[in-house]
């Protein structure tokens, strides 16, 4: 008879009765978390949010005086079920394990979430939620493709199934534009002031962009409230910076080994963390200032810098590092040839795009970002960053083509980025025929266009809600002819490529 064997000892789940047991040198909240107000409401509780908003209002509630600035998450996917289940059990506690690039580990546990509402099971519990007169802000993580927007015209997508449902069926929404209007519907009903609806994705004017496609949305529904809207919500545009990978068993592992208990959901980041928001909010916020945020009148050239340069960084060696065989972002940017591409592509397609900002010196900026990118603790999967690409590289990437084409500058680093995405979504394999990982919304679209590029070499770039006109424009195509080319020959190596690119490269 075989007995089950445990490879680790049975310990406590997190939660509000385990702290107590946990080591000392574990940072725990030490507020009392039973008289906290859910004064934000989330929508899109993840990793990024678990490690970067949450953490500043933990940090805040150690101080007394910000009772009411509590977290509700609110999962609007089916898939949160799970999320709610685990959250639920922990007393919507979990760890937060941070890692510095000399090995240094901090170990926290983050307090500031208080409840979660599923929406799936209870749509009127969350607009009622976010209807409450507690709710002063109503936070974002949504991902850059949660907008709705067409990247090419930046105009909301009114042929999005669900948004036609949200349309014609007010009182039962579906997507996040449904349940605010149905609830700021209601706030103004019963005369409570608007809440402020705070975006924390990677989109440059997160606020103007969250705001356009809100009133897009509501002027279809209700014109007298999007009116109201329009005058009464706040939408500050945030820069947002965490670098935090997916969590995976060897963290889960990691946390019994270290905290004690059992996690199931836990969470490790960077230790770097950086947040600039505009100070504009409809009816309060907390002091972020006092926990490391900085408020600002105008967020455009940190959140340009931040998109342009390390989103952007993100996916040069998450799409060029997967065709090679790398796994992680470390592992990429520990090849010299892969460091020296992106701090090329940074310094000749990107800085001269950049306006100067006051108290930042963006050369230091590029080189904490390659230190951060190289934190070897951090291991951050190249399928996460090469993951959603069509919400990502029009944001990240296009863009930057597109201004360095309007003023006649050479893009050819940028090319070969795009002409490797096109292999990516064609093949689906790496160099060795290992399989990628693909996982994007129009995954499908994305798939039929490259399988053309062996007959059509064009063909990828004539999806226009991502490209525009960009397969109009010689300066950009001459470049990413050869790059195709080149890729599409047999046995063909990444990184000769990127070495020619690099050689050829007109200054
Ligand atoms: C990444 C971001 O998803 C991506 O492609 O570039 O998640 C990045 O890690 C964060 O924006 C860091 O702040």
């Amino acid at each position: 008879m075989t007995q089950l064997q445990h490879t680790r000892p049975v310990v406590a789940g997190l939660n509000q009765h385990s702290l107590v047991n946990l080591p000392r040198s574990i940072d725990t909240p030490n507020y009392d978390r039973s008289q906290l107000k859910a004064g934000i409401v989330h929508m899109g509780v993840g990793g990024f949010h678990r490690a970067h908003q949450a953490v500043y209002i933990n940090e805040l509630l150690k101080t007394p005086g910000a009772e009411q600035w509590g977290i509700c998450g609110v999962g609007l996917l089916e898939s949160n079920r799970g999320l709610r289940d685990i959250l639920k059990q922990q007393d919507h506690l979990y760890t937060l394990t941070v890692r510095h690039p000399n090995g240094q580990i901090d170990h926290k546990v983050i307090g500031a979430m208080i409840d979660f509402l599923f929406a799936p099971e209870n749509k009127q519990a969350v607009i009622n939620k976010l209807a409450h007169s507690d709710t002063k802000i109503v936070s974002l993580t949504i991902t850059e493709g949660g907008y709705n927007l067409n990247p090419a015209t930046g105009e909301f997508d009114y042929s999005n199934p669900d948004i036609i449902h949200d349309i014609n069926n007010p009182h039962d929404p579906i997507t996040v534009f449904g349940y605010l209007t149905a609830a700021l519907k209601l706030r103004k009903e019963q005369g409570l002031s608007a809440f402020t609806v705070q975006s924390c994705d990677n989109i440059q004017h997160n606020g103007n962009v969250t705001r356009n496609m809100l009133l897009a949305f509501a002027s279809e529904q209700d014109k007298a409230l999007s009116a109201w809207i329009a005058q009464y919500v706040a939408f500050p545009n945030a820069m947002v910076d965490r670098i935090t990978p997916l969590s995976t068993q060897r963290d889960i592992d990691y946390v019994v080994d270290n905290y004690g208990v059992s996690d199931a959901w836990p969470i490790t980041c960077e230790a770097f963390s950086q947040w600039v928001i505009e100070d504009t909010f409809s009816d309060g916020r907390p002091n972020w200032n006092t926990v490391g945020a900085q408020f600002v009148t105008d967020v455009t050239p940190y959140e340009t810098m931040k998109i342009r340069l390390l989103n952007a960084g993100h996916s040069v060696l998450g799409l060029l590092g997967a065709l090679h065989g790398y796994d992680t972002i470390d592992e990429t940017i520990s090849d010299p040839l892969f460091a020296r591409y992106l701090r090329r592509f940074m310094d000749t397609e990107v800085t001269p795009l950049l306006a100067p900002l006051a108290g930042i010196d963006l050369e230091n900026y590029k080189d904490t970002l390659i230190e951060r990118f190289a934190n070897p603790n951090i291991k951050d999967s190249l399928a996460r960053i090469c993951s959603e690409s069509s919400a990502k590289l029009p944001k990240f990437i296009i863009a930057t083509i597109n201004e360095n084409l309007a003023q006649g500058r050479d893009v050819s680093l940028a090319a070969l980025i795009i002409a490797a995405w096109c292999f990516y979504c064609d093949k689906g394999v790496n160099e060795q025929g290992v399989a990628l990982k693909m996982i994007d919304a129009m995954q499908a679209e994305l798939h039929k266009q490259a399988a053309k590029t062996a007959t059509q070499p064009l063909a990828f770039l004539a999806i226009s809600s991502l490209f525009g006109d960009l397969k109009a424009q010689p300066a950009f195509t001459t470049a990413y002819l050869n790059n195709i080319s080149a890729l599409y020959t047999a046995n063909s190596q990444i990184k000769a490529i990127m070495q020619a690119v690099i050689e050829q490269k007109s200054y």
